[in-house]
């Protein structure tokens, strides 16, 4: 096979570096006033969601993103009734949000509508969430939105692009202040903070950030495994004034790990554990 055959899409990360899937059939192309949305339909990755250029989405690994932004943090708060999910259009992390019985309601706050109608019809299975009473969609930039709520949520979580474009709000200290006040006492926020091999700049700013406004041990990043975003080692971090992730043991949810695809009591435990060079960035 040669990268010279036709229906390759690649996301160039800089001027030496990309990562390329080949398609069978281009399925969707459109442009919001926020970005080009692309969704084509490849043999080994699935289908795959590319926003202004860059995967956000594909069949193959996007549940280990998904399963690894949203039940470390559910299982540690245990009893979470009030979820926001900021970005996220394609409502992955909606989908897995609603598998626990004691959420009440989720706001997922996705600037582009065009992520969200496009991802309900192309992929069905992983915006499923959707169809549950408990879930609000809203087309609003997430940093204004979080801007008005004090003490009202037990998760906020960070479902955002990269910081170009209308992600760069989401990247700014006000907005982090903002997450802050809108949680309760006991509440957490989860964010993904992007690659440490390959964005070690945006990881480690953001990482540092965050712990500006929620307190030196109050922000803790976990890492895992996205093979196709850049790098394939990959960042979320954890914030809280309550509970610390680095001591505090998962608990009884009423969501079993039996029927999820990567998350576990020892992925979680694992997830924690920084190599140096990370240890070195924060
Ligand atoms: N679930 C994995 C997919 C994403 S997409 C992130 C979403 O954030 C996009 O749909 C984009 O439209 C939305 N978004 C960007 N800026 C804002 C904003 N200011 N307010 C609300 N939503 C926003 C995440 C991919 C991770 C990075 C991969 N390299």
């Amino acid at each position: 096979m040669s990268l010279n055959e036709k229906n390759w899409f690649t996301e160039a990360y800089n001027d030496a570096t990309a990562f390329s899937v080949r398609y069978s059939r281009k399925l969707f192309d459109k442009t919001s006033e926020f970005q080009r949305v692309e969704i084509f339909e490849t043999d080994i990755m699935g289908r795959v969601l590319i926003l202004n250029g860059c995967f956000m989405v594909t069949e193959k690994d996007t549940f280990i993103y998904h399963e690894m932004l949203v039940h470390p943090a559910m299982s540690l708060i245990g009893n979470a009734r009030k979820v926001v999910i900021i970005g996220g259009g394609d409502a992955g992390a909606v989908t897995e949000i609603v598998k626990y019985p004691s959420v009440e309601s989720v706001i997922l706050c996705e600037i582009d509508p065009l992520v969200v109608s496009s991802c309900k019809e192309y992929f069905p299975a992983l915006s499923a969430g959707l169809n549950d009473p408990r879930v609000e969609v809203l087309n609003e930039d997430g940093a204004a939105f979080i801007s008005r709520f004090n003490e009202e949520f037990d998760l906020v979580l960070v479902d955002s692009t990269d910081p170009v474009g209308p992600g760069v709000t989401l990247y700014e200290i006000p907005f982090y202040e903002n997450i802050k006040r809108s949680l309760k006492k006991t509440g957490a926020a989860v964010l993904q903070t992007e690659s440490p091999l390959f964005m070690a700049d945006v990881f480690s700013e953001s990482v540092k950030k965050l712990r500006n406004v929620f307190g030196e041990d109050k922000a803790n990043p976990y890492l895992t495994v996205i093979p196709s975003y850049p790098g394939g080692m990959w960042s979320f971090t954890f914030c809280s004034e309550s509970i610390d992730i680095l001591t505090s043991l998962p608990r009884d949810t009423g969501v079993s790990t039996k029927d999820l695809r990567y998350y576990n009591a020892d992925v979680h435990r694992a997830a924690l554990a920084l190599p140096n060079f990370v240890r070195q960035l924060l």
